[in-house]
């Protein structure tokens, strides 16, 4: 935990001591111990832009339903725990366990006695080291038929008066932008700063493998539309990144058998007559007698990883790439942009983690001391102030905001992407904010700090630089003179 975050769980603990006995007590409480828990990343989009299958690929398992069923339509959090089990948490009342089995690889969860409608969310626990650090909340999606689910679903994501956000980071899954997607991320608009939060947002250009019909290059595609996307003022104010992912074709990756390689390969080596079936799903799901694999296993191949899967693999066979289902599993993965959603979730939410948590934190005390003020009040918020000005972390966050939303104005990319990096766009080690590759030897992190000091100092005398732009040069010196002080100088060679 960084200083900012010590000073926050040190209000935090002062705070538990001036509110014992009051109704809010709890709340104080809750907040302390949502510093220490597992980051909570929520899957939001439109109806059927692969959330739950995302989520799937991302813990390894089939634990989300897919498709139709009551339980898609529920808010479901996935935490790690000791065993498998799940509770219902109904609008009122006690949570009570409810049914929940593996079959097939699926799992398949009952609403117990409960209507979708009743339920506030459900809460699945399963031993799965991906969890440890990471809880998973699928949302059902919005703009779906049943408004009332949806409308649902934005209340549970907002800030609630208690424990602050429902989610700590989200990841937006897109297939096309529209409105109704706009006014779901205002959700987490950063309220104690009245300005949006996009680093807090990851925009998922999902279920990429259908964006080039019929085609093995479908992710590569893919990767040009989601630059293209990033680079949209209107998407940028969002979100903090785009990545493309094939959800289903990674789910495919870490759950395929022998059996379905060798369907696969089978399907690979039959010649025109394979060629024939791969035209469409509907064909290749049909009955074809003589053919050497069964239709109901073709169909299984479908659902397994849909036809644009079924295509790659067996392209990947023909091409002598892969031999065996390790090998499929690993080329599938790779080609499916989960690597890529993994390390963006790893360098910007994980390692931005306990900042994004200590400034959740410090909205709720914020609320609390301001609405449910008790004798002291007027000195924890002092401190509170304290904390938020001595925090440059906070700055720097808020002044990225302020970049991707355009508040602050850069013409020149090159020196607008410059920015975002040393801000910490791209992760907050050294190397990352100088856009240095990750094995740059320490003797030249120094020099290039001192290059980038020079650069914003220029900025921030520059004649025709404006307040805001002056304001931005000032922070990102503030940044590089950290960065500096936290980089030894490398010693001098000792004379012989
Ligand atoms: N081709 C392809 N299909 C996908 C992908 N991800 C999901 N699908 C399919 O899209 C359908 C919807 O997927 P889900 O994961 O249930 O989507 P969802 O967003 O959770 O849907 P709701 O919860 O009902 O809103 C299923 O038939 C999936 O198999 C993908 O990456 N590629
Ligand atoms: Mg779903």
């Amino acid at each position: 935990m960084t200083a900012f975050g010590d000073g926050v769980r040190g209000l935090l603990a002062d705070m538990a001591r001036a509110y014992a006995g009051h109704p809010r007590a709890g709340a104080v409480r809750a907040a302390a111990a949502r510093l220490d828990g597992p980051l909570h990343v929520a899957f939001a989009g439109r109806v059927k832009a692969g959330k739950s299958t995302l989520l799937n690929a991302i813990v390894g398992e089939r634990l989300a339903a897919t498709d139709a069923g009551e339980c898609t339509l529920v808010l479901t959090w996935y935490v790690n725990g000791v065993a498998a089990r799940a509770w219902a948490h109904p609008r009122t009342g006690p949570p009570r366990q409810v049914p929940f089995d593996r079959v097939d690889g699926r799992t398949v969860l009952g609403l117990g006695p409960f209507r979708a409608q009743d339920l506030e969310r459900m809460v699945v626990e399963v031993p799965a080291s991906r969890l440890a650090r990471l809880t998973l909340i699928d949302t059902p999606g919005i703009g779906s038929v049943h408004a009332d689910v949806s409308a649902r679903t934005d209340a549970a994501m907002a800030h609630t008066e208690d424990a602050g956000p429902v989610a700590d980071a989200v990841l937006y899954l897109m297939r096309h932008l529209h409105t109704s997607d706009v006014g779901f991320l205002e959700a987490f608009r950063d309220e104690q700063f009245g300005e949006p939060t996009p680093v807090n947002a990851i925009g998922v250009l999902s279920r990429a493998d259908e964006v080039g019909p019929g085609r093995t290059d479908a992710l590569d595609l893919a990767r040009r539309v989601a630059a293209g996307y990033r680079r949209e003022p209107r998407i940028r104010a969002l979100v903090q990144t785009v990545v493309p992912v094939a959800g289903l074709i990674g789910e495919a990756a870490a759950i395929l058998r022998e059996r379905d390689f060798a369907a696969l390969a089978a399907v690979a080596t039959s010649g025109a007559a394979g060629d024939a079936l791969l035209l469409s799903a509907d064909r290749f799901g049909a009955e074809h007698p003589g053919f050497p694999v069964p239709a109901a296993e073709r169909r299984a191949l479908i659902g397994l990883m849909a036809l644009s899967g079924v295509r790659l693999s067996v392209a990947l066979v023909r091409a002598g790439v892969v031999t065996d289902a390790a090998g499929l599993a690993r080329e599938l993965r790779a080609r499916s942009g989960l690597d890529e959603l993994q390390e963006v979730l790893l360098t910007q939410f994980t390692e931005r983690r306990d900042l994004i948590k200590a400034q959740n934190a410090l909205q709720t005390a914020e609320r609390i001391l301001t609405r449910d003020p008790v004798p002291g009040t007027d000195r924890l918020r002092m401190r509170l102030e304290a904390i938020l000005a001595g925090a440059h972390e906070l700055t720097e966050l808020r002044v990225l905001n302020d970049l991707r939303t355009g508040v602050i104005a850069l013409a020149d990319e090159d020196v607008r992407d410059d920015a975002e990096a040393l801000l910490g766009l791209h992760g907050g080690d050294v190397r990352a904010r100088l856009r240095l590759p990750p094995d740059t030897p320490a003797a030249e992190i120094r020099p290039a700090l001192l290059d980038a000091l020079r650069r914003w100092q220029r900025h921030a005398v520059h004649p025709a630089a404006t307040v805001s732009h002056r304001r931005l040069a000032d922070v990102l010196r503030r940044t590089c003179e950290g960065q500096l002080a936290a980089t030894r100088p490398t010693p001098r060679p000792r004379p012989r």
